[in-house]
């Protein structure tokens, strides 16, 4: 059984995408970020940078118990687990780690700024709004010239795309929209169509 503390967020819906995916037996633990239970002590035994999504698995390798934070290191944690969404060949490996860490490292943590400055921060600092904007543009600028040759991000459907997904889903379709950018449009409309999408999606925990 995998505990998968999260919330209503980008990162918060990978590891429950994933774990739709894989059939993987878990329970979701809500941790409501708008009212700090991320900082509660047992919390940040989990996660000790207070962050959203971590997960216990009482069953991990030879049977102990694994915590992790970080959406990027719980996608292939999950992906190893389960033999599945991540390539066991090691050059599709690599492939599949190059766009997930891009989706982790880089679009996730812009698109971060990009919400905050943009769409929720009271404060409106014009040019905060015009480099974060230009950043967002930028980047899916950046997915839609590989989606071109490409119909994943590496290879079949895989934990790249979901490290993706929800910054593409929150931000490129309901703020800039995608109708600059046909080929992430695709993309998104193929992975939203996935039922284990639609059901990773659902509300919890308010
Ligand atoms: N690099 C981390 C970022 C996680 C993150 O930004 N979590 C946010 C919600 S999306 C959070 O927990 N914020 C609450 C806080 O920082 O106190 C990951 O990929 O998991």
């Amino acid at each position: 059984m995998i505990d998968c503390y999260t919330w209503m967020t980008d990162n918060g819906r990978k590891p429950i995408m994933m774990l739709a995916e894989t059939g993987l037996e878990h329970r979701i633990v809500p941790v409501n970020i708008r009212e700090k239970q991320q900082m509660a002590p047992e919390f940040l035994k989990i996660s000790p940078g207070h962050k959203i999504p971590a997960i216990v698995d009482r069953d991990g390798p030879g049977g102990a118990t694994v915590t992790l934070c970080e959406s990027g290191a719980i996608l292939k944690y999950l992906g190893e687990k389960s033999g599945k969404l991540y390539p066991s060949d090691a050059a599709a490996r690599a492939r599949v780690d190059q766009w997930l860490f891009y989706g982790s490292a880089t679009f996730t943590t812009l698109a971060q700024q990009f919400g905050h400055w943009v769409i929720r921060s009271p404060d409106k600092v014009p040019p905060a709004q015009a480099h974060y904007t230009a950043t967002l543009r930028d980047m899916l600028g950046t997915l839609d010239r590989h989606l071109a040759g490409s119909e994943y991000f590496a290879g079949d459907y895989s934990i790249a795309d979901i490290s993706m997904y929800p910054d593409v889903h929150l931000h490129g379709v309901n703020d800039v929209g995608l109708a600059d950018y046909p080929n992430v449009k695709r993309w998104q409309d193929a992975i939203e169509a996935r039922p284990t999408t639609k059901r990773a999606w659902e509300p919890f925990g308010a």
